[in-house]
């Protein structure tokens, strides 16, 4: 009997960038799990990242999918209905904000930057998850698994419209998961503490936080890529089978302090 709990499952990834990435260690827990994975990119530049990482896994599809387009988002999911005729598992690791957005006050955003920012990190999981639906009910479920930061529930300086839209993202994981349970489809979001990724890196004074993260939170330490990867494989696995609608927090406690 084999003990791999992702043996024959599909997986169809958004936002593998590089080494680094949320998405690729999530990627790799599922592989190891034996499930196959499909991946998309963005732009050119991204894909000569992330390409041979998806190849390493054996990846049959590393398709192109600007998440902003709906053309795009479409023909991600014709390709893995052409190859697969089913889906198993979709993961969003999908986030953009302007950068000037990260860094003035929030008050200044533009109505151009805030439209993009949600757009990008929180609409993108409505159009993904209607189009995994069908994919999902040939298989009588599935598994929809998106990434938070808690900026979407108290305010973290500078994290300003991503806050806003990791808010809305974390009610939309809500509202599909009311939309999909009676097709035993689960929706539910990790909560990250911070990890520097290429989206991290980015940040000023992005360092200083991690420090301050490290002596803040109950267990003194902070988190890696690899337990996200392993809170995203128990939620897509059978320990998440009556979980759903839910934000999961793996963050060594930090949002549970007042002060
Ligand atoms: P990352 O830079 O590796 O991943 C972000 C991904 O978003 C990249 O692969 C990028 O290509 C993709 N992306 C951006 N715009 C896109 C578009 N228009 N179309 C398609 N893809 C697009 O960084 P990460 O930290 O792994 O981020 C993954 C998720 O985890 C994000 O939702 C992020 O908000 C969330 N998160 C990160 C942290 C952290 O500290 N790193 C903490 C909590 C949550
Ligand atoms: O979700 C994120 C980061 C998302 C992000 C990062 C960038 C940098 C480059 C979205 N858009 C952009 N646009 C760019 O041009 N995180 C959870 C990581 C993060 O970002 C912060 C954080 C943390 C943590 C920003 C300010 C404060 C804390």
């Amino acid at each position: 009997m084999s003990t791999k709990i992702f043996e024959g499952k599909k997986a169809l990834i958004f936002g593998l960038a590089n080494e680094r990435s949320l998405a690729w260690a999530i990627a790799q827990r599922l592989s190891e799990g034996g499930a196959e994975l499909a991946f998309t990119y963005p732009n050119e530049a991204i894909e000569k990242r992330m390409r041979p990482l998806a190849e390493s896994l054996g990846a049959p599809l590393i398709l192109p999918c600007d998440v902003a387009r709906d053309s795009d988002i479409e023909s991600t999911f014709a390709a893995v209905k052409e190859k697969w005729g089913v889906l198993d598992i979709l993961i969003h690791a999908v986030a953009f904000a302007n950068r000037e957005d990260l860094d003035k006050r929030f008050v200044e955003t533009s109505r151009e930057g805030f439209r993009v920012a949600l757009d990008i990190s929180a609409y993108s999981l409505l159009p993904m998850t209607r189009l995994a639906e069908p994919l999902m009910e040939g298989r009588g479920g599935g598994t929809v698994l998106t990434l938070s930061y808690y900026g979407a529930v108290k305010v973290i300086p500078n994290y300003n419209v991503m806050g806003v839209a990791k808010a809305a993202l974390e009610a939309s994981v809500r509202y599909l998961a009311h939309d999909l349970g009676p097709k035993k489809i689960r929706v539910n979001a990790i909560s990250a503490g911070p990890v520097k990724t290429l989206a991290a890196a980015g940040i000023k004074g992005f360092r200083d936080m991690l420090a301050m993260a490290e002596q803040k939170n109950p267990l003194k330490e902070n988190i890696s890529a690899e337990d996200v990867g392993d809170l995203a494989a128990f939620l897509c696995g059978p320990g998440g089978k009556h979980i759903t609608g839910s934000t999961l927090y793996v963050d060594s406690g930090a949002h549970i302090m007042g002060a």
